[in-house]
């Protein structure tokens, strides 16, 4: 199918043809099935000049006023968008409608700008080896939420994933800053993660106390080198973190793999879509199934099995792991896992803002399977014989489902990667449609995005206040849409008002490479402060008065403090070999006054806010004079503000 056949159709194109793809045509799904949709996209741009190519969905849709969704100088935005940055490793925010970038947030990278990575502070968050230098310098985000309080962000804390080193950081919403990472054991290739709503079992506690993490890669455990080639043996792990602590609360053992994870309003299950139940090491076997799942676990079980002692621990591990494996879980009534099946290599799942169902898109199926909640904890009851009938829907959506989004009416969002467009479905008309209503009115709408769409959501969509305004389509090619940067393009991020029947694309924003999910978060959620205290440092130099060189041994301090437009210290000395550890205090207490000190050939750099204090520790190994000075403008005599660090030889 082309994109012109579907433009913004009313009637759901047929999808007949595609039904399930077989193995042959998905070989190489990213290279077959990217140039089908990408020469789809050629042939558009042939009748349609670059120029005016932004425009041609909406012209088809009626004109539309872009001005409606332009923020004036001077104004501020409706939303915050939090957004992974991928194999970045960092965390950007963006205001919406305007898509202007407010910050990026360094979490696994590091970060020259604020000296993330460079501090000692730092360090101590990302993790240092035994010679304290940093134990990994890259990460890859790909999924974050925020704490939740009564099904709403209550803005305290954002929780974001590190694929490639299998941790989880925790960011604080006041200071928009990393506070923690966790690594989690026994984990390879964590991907999704999501936060819990309330608690299972204590109806007091309405907020995020815990954070789930699905383990994609199957790893021999203990992955020690006994066990190397045999697949047979290797395992995935689902794992639960405490949102306060950051400690690894429990795991479990499970069959297949973790793909995204979600979590149920009531706090009693969590959940993630498993595409490799096959346990396929190459990729032609982990789509040799029709069928995958979309797995569920019993929260409340297994913490009761945790505390009966129910659990082994692996390798060098204190860890408690419960067995979630099929085979283990056969009695509904003290199961801990409930594995529903689901076609085929699916990809996302998502909960409605009414928490009563699950999406869960097929991407190798052209469907999206709708599971009900309550008749997952039904089949937990011993009241549904078979975990497929929790299946209430599985309309078909176009190819490549991905990820979903919802508003308040209703209506679900999801990306279809191969065919390049966002279709708009009603969940209730799907389920009517499954119970053999031929009226019933699935699809509603399609909106071409530009290009492959990968991730999708909606405004507040995520939580129980979803307002149904926009949808961001984050799609993985731009190819045209920029002025061309050289062979690494720019990404699209594609605002769509949902607000009426037909989707509306009303802006393109550009975003560095590569963000994966993101959230759009109401602004009157989120409080940040704009100046610390010095009390929240407990190595703050509190008195300008108190700045000096201390020397004990080999080990030199040097206290100093910033004010603009002077560091406290005009000159220090130290001598070749020493350990220097230098402790920055800002003292300035104005709103926006940052300061920076950089000293050249130590590759030192790093910023202080306001109120801020910051360290940093290096040997003093290059006699000579070194100036340090002030990075970030902060004054008429910006360039004036140094301090000379004279190295004896
Ligand atoms: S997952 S394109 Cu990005 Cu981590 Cu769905
Ligand atoms: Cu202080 Cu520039
Ligand atoms: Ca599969």
């Amino acid at each position: 199918m082309t994109q012109d056949d579907s433009k913004l159709s009313d009637t759901p194109p047929d999808l007949g043809r595609r039904k399930f793809m077989n193995t042959a045509a998905l070989v190489g799904l990213s290279g077959a099935g990217l140039s089908l949709g990408l020469s789809a996209c050629n042939k558009k741009e042939a009748a349609a000049p670059a120029a005016t190519g932004g425009a041609a969905p909406a012209a088809a849709a009626g004109a539309v006023d872009y001005s409606k969704y332009e923020v004036p100088p001077g104004q501020l935005d409706e939303y915050y968008s939090f957004s992974s940055g991928g194999h970045s490793g960092e965390v950007r925010i963006y205001g919406i409608p305007s898509g202007r970038e407010l910050k990026r947030i360094p979490v696994f990278n590091m970060d020259a700008l604020v000296g993330w990575g460079i501090t000692n502070e730092s360090k101590a968050i990302i993790g240092t080896k035994p010679d304290g230098t940093l134990k990994y310098h890259t990460g890859d985000t790909h999924h974050l939420h925020q704490s939740y309080t009564d099904g709403v962000y209550d803005g305290k804390y954002m929780f974001v994933n590190d694929k490639i080193h299998g941790r989880l950081a925790r960011v604080r919403m006041d200071t928009m800053e990393t506070d923690k990472i966790t690594e989690l054991p026994n984990v390879q290739g964590f991907h999704g993660t999501f936060p819990d709503k309330r608690d299972p079992v204590d109806p007091n506690i309405n907020h995020t106390t815990r954070v789930f993490c699905g383990g994609e890669f199957s790893i021999p455990l203990p992955n020690d080198g006994r066990d190397l080639e045999d697949g047979s043996k290797y395992r995935s792990i689902f794992t639960c973190v405490d949102s306060n602590t950051m400690d690894v609360r429990w795991q479990v053992l499970i069959d297949g793999n973790c793909d995204l994870v979600a979590t149920s309003y009531d706090g009693k299950l969590t959940c993630t879509n498993q595409y490799n139940t096959e346990m396929g090491l190459h990729y032609e076997d982990m789509m040799a199934s029709e069928m995958d799942a979309c797995l569920f676990f019993n929260v409340a079980r297994i913490e009761e099995a945790v505390k009966a002692g129910k659990f082994k621990t692996i390798a060098g591990s204190k860890v408690p792991v419960v067995d979630g494996t099929k085979a283990a879980n056969q009695d509904p009534k003290t199961a801990l896992t409930c594995y529903v099946p689901i076609p085929k290599n699916p990809h996302g799942v998502n909960i409605s803002p009414d928490g009563k169902y699950y999406a869960c898109s097929g991407k190798l199926s052209p469907t999206a399977s709708v599971i009900e909640h309550a008749l997952v904890l039904k089949w937990f009851d011993g009241q549904l014989a078979n975990p497929r009938d929790a299946v209430v829907a599985e309309p078909e959506i176009g190819l490549g489902p991905l990820h979903t989004g919802f508003d308040n009416k209703g209506n679900a969002y999801t990306t279809l990667f191969l065919d390049s467009q966002i279709v708009k479905w009603n969940v209730d008309a799907a389920i009517k449609a499954f119970k053999g209503d031929k009226q019933a009115k699935v699809v509603l709408d399609r909106i071409d995005v530009h290009y492959q769409p990968g991730h999708g959501f909606t405004s507040m969509g995520e939580t129980k206040e979803s307002d149904g305004k926009y949808f961001i389509s984050d799609n993985k090619f731009s190819k045209d849409r920029f002025l061309p940067v050289g062979p690494l393009h720019a990404e699209t991020a594609q605002l769509i008002d949902i607000s009426g029947d037909k989707m509306k694309l009303v802006a393109d924003h550009s975003v560095y490479s590569e963000p994966h999910d993101s959230i759009i978060v109401r602004r009157d959620i989120i409080k940040t402060r704009q100046v610390y205290n010095l009390d929240d440092f407990p190595h703050a130099v509190k008195d300008p008065k108190d700045s000096g060189v201390f020397r004990n041994g080999k080990k030199v301090t040097i206290k100093l403090t910033s004010q603009a437009p002077a560091f406290s210290l005009r000159e220090f000395k130290v001598k070749k070999g020493d350990e220097v550890t230098i402790i920055l205090t800002n003292h300035d207490k104005v709103e926006d006054l940052t300061h920076g000190f950089a000293i050249p050939k130590y590759d030192i750099q790093f910023i202080v806010n306001p109120q801020q204090t910051q360290s940093v520790t290096f040997i003093a190994d290059k006699p000579g004079v070194y100036w340090c000075y002030c990075t970030n403008f902060c004054h008429a005599l910006h360039l004036e503000m140094r301090s000379r660090m004279l190295v004896e030889a």
